[in-house]
């Protein structure tokens, strides 16, 4: 009996420490919460993370099919050394099926031809050299680099039949203005086609960049009106404006690309900076004349020819170049995030008929 108040004693000393100790421990809390500033002031939203383009696969695995195709043709024939008329024939018949077009195969060929009367291809290898020395000349158009700093926004509109690629390649596009460090606002500006907008979106997140979006079925000049005019706000540095490939008639959708142009003018009178037109490798001529059509309507800066992973008829790169003399600024060799490349004529060529 004697021990119990000890005990008590005891158990009230720990109370009476543990109490003192947690009061102490308050009192420090709220004297650091007071130190620091509001959370509205320093917790601004983190950037998210660029997203890296994955890891870029090469040009010329993304030409595997072309390479396979023609081109191994054409190195067949030039593994005979006899140069004579029956070998150019071959040749050009060779470069007839690669879908280059009939008057850019003729104009390669007439100046092959030119050399050789001039002595100055000796052998099949020469002759081979000199198919891609003209090639590249072909698609060597002078093209100003893209002036990311020099717009604020700098305004890509990206245009082209349905199915062509535009939606992955603005992913694309996105992805690799983010990597350099820009902020991008993507325009989801197809409000024609159900899905159009979620698809963007998807990409939107994955990249870190903002959508802005309108009504199904609404008018997509308001929406990439709107995605302009919160850039500038926003001092965001690109936006990048999605369109419809379809519309009920090819004229409709051309008087509303004009129309969304017009738009984009009312923001900035300068913009749209790029207009980028996106073509289908696999489409070959078709392709082409495509484009003829949206060249007569628009004034398209640049081309983006997709999926060139997916067709052995590649050299329709050459026939777009000389026939349409616009020059050709991304090349897409396949569906990752990574498979846009900025288009350089030489490590293009290069990469086509590397042996
Ligand atoms: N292999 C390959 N596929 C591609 C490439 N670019 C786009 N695609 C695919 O082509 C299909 C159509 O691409 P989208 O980006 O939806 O085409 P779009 O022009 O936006 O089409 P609409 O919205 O219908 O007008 C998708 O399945 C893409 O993954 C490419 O470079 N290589
Ligand atoms: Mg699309």
């Amino acid at each position: 009996m004697e021990q119990h108040p000890a005990y008590l004693l005891a158990l009230a000393a720990l109370l009476l420490l543990s109490s003192v100790a947690f009061g102490s421990w308050l009192v420090r809390r709220r004297q650091r919460a007071r130190e620091l500033p509001p959370i509205a002031e320093t917790a601004a939203l983190p950037e998210k993370t660029p997203a890296a383009p994955e890891a870029a696969k090469p040009l010329a695995a993304g030409l595997a099919k072309t390479r396979g195709g023609f081109i191994a043709r054409l190195a067949g024939l030039l593994s005979q050394k006899q140069i004579d008329a029956a070998l150019l024939d071959q040749i050009e018949e060779v470069l007839f099926t690669a879908d280059i077009g009939a008057r850019t195969v003729e104009k390669l060929m007439a100046a092959v031809r030119a050399r050789l009367d001039r002595r100055e291809l000796g052998d099949a290898e020469a002759v081979w050299r000199a198919i891609e020395e003209e090639s590249l000349a072909l698609c060597t158009l002078p093209a100003p680099p893209i002036d990311v700093a020099g717009a604020h926004p700098l305004v890509f509109l990206v245009v082209g039949v349905n199915g062509a690629g535009k939606t992955t390649t603005i992913g694309k596009l996105a992805a690799q203005q983010r990597a350099s460090g820009k902020t991008v606002l993507l325009a989801a500006g197809d409000t024609f086609r159900a899905a159009a907008t979620e698809q963007l979106e998807i990409w939107g997140q994955r990249v870190g960049a903002e959508v802005v979006k309108g009504k199904e079925g609404g008018d997509p000049s308001a929406v990439i009106f709107d995605a302009v005019k919160r850039a500038q706000e926003q001092k965001v540095d690109v936006v990048i404006a999605d369109t419809a490939g379809r519309l009920h008639t090819k004229t409709e959708l051309m008087d509303e690309l004009q129309k969304v142009r017009r738009v984009i003018q009312k923001a900035d009178p300068s913009a749209p900076h790029e207009t980028l037109l996106v073509l289908d490798s696999t489409n070959g001529q078709n392709a082409i004349a495509q484009a003829e059509i949206f060249k007569q309507a628009l004034e398209v800066t640049g081309i983006v020819l997709t999926k060139l992973d997916g067709t052995a008829k590649g050299g329709v790169i050459l026939g777009i170049c000389d026939e349409l003399k616009i020059p050709v600024r991304f090349v897409g060799i396949g569906e990752q995030v990574g498979d846009l490349r900025s288009f350089d004529p030489a490590a293009f060529v290069r990469a086509l008929y590397e042996r």
